[in-house]
């Protein structure tokens, strides 16, 4: 019987701490995969780029999901690198994503280190579902929600309903949907299609424009006109009240800034639910956001611990003691448990 889900955040190449992670979580690997008696891993995508066992790390997974020992969501480097390889059918010899330099920095590790294996590899990638829904394992209906950024009942509904394109853009179980290749078209060619800003909500989050003439300077030396919120909260007071990003990208943002009244809405959550994606510091505590968002990416392949969280059956709400972490070594955990746990 299956008495629980582990979720793990993004990984972005980090192979041998994935898999201390599962280790510690009792997790065995056998004849090659990992596996749990009773439990399974939901894994919210961002798999490749920036780190340093992209292959590893790619084989881990897809073992355990061809296995039934876990299932992995899409991330927005996996959409990014299917979007990559796709070619644009309006512009003969240019891909949905562009090969600028940008891009290319950031695929840069994947490119290098999936060398003469780089095709099959996106054909899985193209298999990856944007949002999963299950079952609480409580007996009374209630669900979990998981996906890689933002859980967007909207932007579900209009990849779903075909409300802007019609066509189908979605296909396979409806609660665990994966893009089409007329949904990969959509979602990859036009940053003013329905289906691009629908992914891009699910897959990277919501932003907002910063005042005018405001901009600031991201971890990646980037410079930014727009911010991450705060999704399932309203309007904040200053743009850092409504800041979803590390404590360093935070800090950057000018501390009077104060966002366009009324320009955003929050999201309501319904059930606990389940992200990755925005680079928390582990600084700032592993701990719930709010009683019933979780989210799980604090930054590993920047140095900060790989994190689970473990639901197990009989649970009927998220609490601050679930969360299970490895750090870059021993002493690292054992600092952070002090820090974290005080
Ligand atoms: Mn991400």
């Amino acid at each position: 019987m299956l008495n629980g889900y582990d979720v793990i955040g993004d990984i972005h190449g980090c192979a041998d701490r994935l898999e201390a992670l599962l280790s510690r979580l009792g997790y065995e690997k056998n004849g090659g995969v990992w596996r749990h008696p009773d439990r399974m891993v939901i894994f919210l995508g961002d798999y490749i780029d920036r780190g340093p066992q992209i292959l590893e790390t790619l084989k881990i997974v897809r073992n355990m999901r061809e296995a039934g020992s876990a299932e992995c969501l899409m991330g927005n480097h996996e959409f990014n690198a299917v979007c990559w390889n796709t070619s644009d059918p309006d512009h003969p010899g240019q891909y949905l994503r562009s090969h600028n330099e940008k891009h290319t920095a950031q695929h840069a590790a994947t490119l290098e280190q999936l060398a003469g294996c780089y095709q099959p590899w996106i054909q899985w990638m193209r298999t990856l579902p944007l949002w999963l829904e299950l079952g609480d394992l409580g007996g009374d209906g209630n669900r979990l929600h998981m996906v890689h950024a933002c859980w967007s009942p909207e932007a579900m509904r209009a990849l779903l309903n075909g409300e802007c394109g019609g066509e189908a853009m979605l296909t396979g179980r409806k609660d665990a949907p994966r893009l089409t290749e007329a949904g990969y078209l959509r979602a990859g060619r036009d940053k003013a299609s329905c289906e691009y800003q629908a992914v891009d909500v699910l897959l990277k989050g919501p932003e907002i424009p910063l005042p005018e003439n405001t901009v600031f300077q991201d971890k990646d030396g980037n410079e930014r006109d727009r911010i991450r919120v705060r999704w399932w909260l309203g309007m904040g007071e200053t743009c850092r009240d409504m800041a979803l990003m590390g404590e360093e990208d935070i800090a950057a943002l000018p501390e009077d800034a104060r966002p366009e009244p009324g320009i955003w809405e929050a999201i309501p959550v319904e059930y606990p639910t389940f992200f990755g994606h925005y680079w928390r510091s582990p600084g700032e505590g592993i701990r719930l956001y709010a009683p019933s968002v979780a989210c799980l990416d604090f930054s590993a392949v920047k140095g900060g611990p790989l994190v689970a969280y473990r639901w197990n059956r009989g649970d009927s709400a998220l609490r601050d003691d679930r969360f299970v972490w490895v750090g870059r070594d021993a002493d690292a955990t054992a600092r952070s448990k002090r820090i974290f746990f005080p």
